[in-house]
């Protein structure tokens, strides 16, 4: 069969993915993929598993807390205390990964770790781990984050200083926050950090 023959796979995440996300999270999907897909062609990395990580990134963000949490113990993943105390922001990537393997066939493990670590990062990122941690942070869709013009140039030069750059803003922000900061959150930080 043609080489082709991957594009209705990527068609079928796309309308699953529509079905199972609100309006604004699909749109901001989308972002993602297109936006790893333009750091693929730039970085000369494959374009097709940057869009399939992109699509399914967030495929557990609609999931309440208690829900990603239930999922979890079944699957017998394992939960730390601070994944328990925000499960939306920490455990979405994690349960994400493990949907994409099971409900959505994903086997390569570069995509499935691309999107386990989409949040925290993690030390020693393959480059598709890095762009799609970068395309959730600089997809057309966000407006909020500091500096964002100059780290969406730098993204398409230089992964590990964009790595660095949006570790250090996301720290920053999340001292600001309530929300207890992921020991691996500042692993990754500290590995980045030139
Ligand atoms: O799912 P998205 O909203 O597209 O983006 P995301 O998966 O990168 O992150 C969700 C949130 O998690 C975002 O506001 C940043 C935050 N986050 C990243 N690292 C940590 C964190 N939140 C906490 N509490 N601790 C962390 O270490
Ligand atoms: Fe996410
Ligand atoms: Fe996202």
């Amino acid at each position: 069969m043609s080489h082709n023959h991957h594009q209705p796979d990527l068609e079928k995440l796309r309308r699953a993915m529509e079905k199972e996300l609100s309006t604004g999270r699909y749109t901001h999907t989308l972002g993602v993929a297109y936006t790893a897909a333009a750091l693929a062609m730039a970085h000369n990395e494959d374009m097709e598993k940057a869009m399939k990580a992109g699509l399914l990134h967030d495929c557990a963000k609609s999931m309440h807390g208690s829900e990603l949490v239930a999922i979890c113990e079944k699957a017998y993943l394992n939960v730390t205390a601070v994944e328990r105390s925000n499960p939306t922001a920490l455990l979405h990537a994690k349960v994400g990964a493990y949907l994409a393997e099971r409900k959505y066939g994903v086997t390569d493990e570069d995509i499935l770790n691309a999107i386990r670590y989409h949040t925290t990062g993690r030390p020693n990122m393959s480059r598709l781990e890095k762009m799609v941690y970068i395309a959730d942070y600089i997809e057309p869709g966000r407006k909020q984050n500091r500096d964002l013009d100059l780290i969406r140039r730098l993204a398409y030069q230089d992964l590990d200083s964009t790595m660095e750059k949006i570790l250090s803003d996301t720290l920053a922000y999340l001292r600001t926050t309530e929300g207890q900061i992921d020991d691996m959150t500042n692993r990754t930080y500290q590995y980045y950090k030139r």
